[in-house]
């Protein structure tokens, strides 16, 4: 009785760290809450990550292990209260891109007063407390006359507690890498991490990302292979006298990135009825690229949005706007701003999803109205819906100083796309509760606010004077739900080769006075779209890496697995393949088919190393 009295006594200050700083988190997890929520499922991760800290601690005396504990509670303590309040401004927590980028806060300097709640120093409250037990477990010791631990005993405490936490933390990082597998690499969104392991866990994961990516960085690059890079994008960039040059020059540029718009919704019938009736009409009056891929990686919609602006490739794993974040970009509305244009981002989500109020500055654009600017009056899937969202940005546009970059991107048909209650009466027979049928549903949805944005921008006047663009960002329909695709085109199931033809999403840029319509078949992808409008816009373009689409001889698009076609044959990573496109059929691998692969692998690794070294900025000083 009396030795459990002394354990308990010597390891006091330890147990009062782990109940009170568990509680607090477990506690901050309830406050940001933006939905399902329980206590029980939170708890062993948040308890492993405490006892990391603890296990450190048990390490050193037991006066620099009191101040050790003390001072890790006080940090957790001004943490937790400093992403509470910045959730309640932005419904996301701190990450290290945001404080390295100077927080951009700008509209929240002036509220912080406001957000802040005198309850938030309740967090505080335990460190007075444990002061008391720090003093009373001092003065008991003492009385007690119990002597410090020997080292190896301190040790086996270390490697055993190091352990435990350290595996419970596997299991739970694991876990949640299965349910979203680019969750903990793209850290896309970050307040789910926070809410399924802790917030301290995801500060850890967070820092982890950040100095790990610092290290990669670091490794440094020599003179012989940035030139290299610099002399591939002058002879890629080249221009010369050119199809369509300079038809946009002053005149605004619309674009609307739709979510998961996949090709072969267009033009296609369910059951006689027309599945984009709008979309059809449209491209029928526009320049429609129907050999057009999303050459997105991870990073999601972030990617579609990074190859459309910046003609790069995305990063391998993770994503450009969570990990280059601080780099410097010669962006598709920096390059219009610096014409005069007023720049201008539209999303109707949260500013921080994907990073993009950190981003999109880099980008070039002025102004970002994200889900603050607009009223929520209307909600679909992920949040406002596209209805609402394209009325409100139409009149926010009107009062944009001319000439005017308007990027907007789409949000109702976002995977899972079932709220299908909302999405309004389609009919789509045998599909009619299925993955894809509900696809069908929600992209009709969709269509159907395209076609009336594009109706309003016609009516306005609108379309006189701007081109507009408008593309998918990916695939809709994941490997998994294959077979309800296959049915829907009348086929048992894919090849690779067919599964990689369907990888298009539809791009058309229409002009003033249904200028310059028709399909053409040219292959290519997102990379493209910059060097393309960088020919409208007659702009000056030196850092790109697609082609120009209206100029281009040869098709081109290269996949970030390394996959790649030409638009005559396809080039399989997967199963280092060629094949013939018209005929399917598998192809030898000739000298000159090699050179291609090749060729396509260090494509992609330029864009690495440009990213990693942040070579654009080195270009442009050299450039100065
Ligand atoms: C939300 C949206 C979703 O802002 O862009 O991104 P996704 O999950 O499609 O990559
Ligand atoms: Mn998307």
């Amino acid at each position: 009785m009396k030795k459990l009295k002394e354990v308990f006594l010597y390891n006091l200050d330890i147990l009062a760290f782990i109940i009170l700083v568990t509680t607090k988190i477990l506690i901050f997890g309830k406050n940001i809450e933006t939905g399902y929520f329980s206590y029980k499922s939170l708890f062993y991760p948040v308890i492993a990550s405490v006892l990391l800290i603890v296990c450190i601690s048990i390490l050193f005396t037991m006066a620099t292990r009191r101040k050790i504990l003390f001072t890790a509670n006080l940090l957790i303590s001004i943490l937790l209260i400093a992403d509470l309040n910045y959730f309640r401004y932005f419904k996301d927590v701190i990450s290290m891109p945001v404080i390295l980028n100077g927080f951009q806060l700008g509209a929240v300097k002036s509220s912080v007063g406001d957000l802040f709640n005198l309850t938030d120093l309740l967090y505080f409250l335990d460190l007075i407390v444990i002061l008391f037990i720090h003093k009373y477990q001092k003065i008991k010791l003492r009385s007690l006359n119990i002597s410090s631990l020997r080292l190896k005993t301190k040790l086996i405490a270390f490697i055993s507690i190091f352990l435990v936490a350290g595996l419970i933390n596997f299991k739970e990082i694991n876990a949640l890498s299965k349910e979203q597998p680019k969750l903990i690499t793209t850290m896309y969104n970050k307040v789910y991490i926070a809410k399924q392991l802790g917030n301290v866990n995801y500060h850890y994961l967070d820092i982890f990302n950040s100095v790990s990516n610092a290290i990669s960085k670091r490794t440094p690059v020599s003179d012989k292979t940035k030139e290299e890079v610099k002399s591939f994008l002058q002879t890629n960039s080249q221009k010369s006298t050119k199809n369509l040059k300079g038809v946009g020059e002053n005149k605004n540029l619309i674009t609307i990135q739709v979510e998961a718009l996949q090709a072969f919704a267009i033009n296609s019938k369910i059951d006689g009825k027309e599945i984009t009736p709008n979309l059809n009409r449209w491209i029928k009056r526009s320049a429609y690229f129907n050999n057009y891929f999303y050459q997105t990686s991870s990073g999601g919609t972030s990617d579609a949005e990074f190859l459309s602006n910046n003609s790069l490739y995305p990063s391998a794993s993770g994503s450009v706007t969570y990990l280059y974040s601080g780099n410097e970009f010669n962006a598709l509305p920096k390059a219009l701003k610096d014409k005069g244009y007023t720049t201008t981002a539209f999303h109707g989500f949260r500013e921080t999803f994907w990073n993009r109020n950190v981003i999109y500055p880099k980008y070039g654009f002025d102004t970002f109205y994200g889900e603050k600017s607009y009223n929520i009056d209307e909600e679909i899937g992920l949040g406002l819906s596209d209805k609402s969202f394209l009325n409100q940005s139409i009149e926010k546009m009107k009062t944009l100083k001319e000439p005017y970059y308007s990027f907007l991107v789409t949000l109702t048909s976002h995977y899972p796309f079932d709220n299908v209650d909302k999405y309004g009466d389609f009919n789509v027979g045998e599909f009619e509760g299925t993955f894809l049928g509900n696809y069908l549903k929600s992209i009709h949805y969709t269509d159907e606010q395209l076609g009336v944005f594009l109706d309003n921008l016609e009516k306005e006047g609108m379309l006189d004077n701007s081109i507009v663009v408008l593309y998918g960002d990916h695939y809709a329909i994941p490997k998994d739900h294959q077979n309800e695709l296959a049915k829907f085109l009348n086929k048992d199931s894919f090849t690779d080769l067919e599964w990689m033809e369907l990888q298009k999403v539809p791009m058309m840029i229409h002009f003033p006075k249904d200028e310059y319509k028709g399909t053409r078949k040219m292959y290519g992808g997102q990379i493209d779209l910059y060097p393309t409008l960088s020919n409208i816009f007659n702009l000056e373009t030196d850092n790109v890496m697609g082609k120009d689409l209206f100029n281009s001889k040869d098709g081109k698009v290269i996949f970030r697995n390394g996959s790649f076609s030409n638009g005559n044959i396809f080039y399989l990573s997967q199963q280092n393949s060629f094949y013939d496109i018209k005929t399917g059929k598998k192809l030898d691998e000739t000298d000159a088919l090699q050179n291609e692969k090749e060729s396509a692998v260090s494509e992609l690794e330029y864009s690495d190393i440009i990213l990693k070294h942040n070579l654009i900025k080195k270009f442009n000083t050299d450039n100065k």
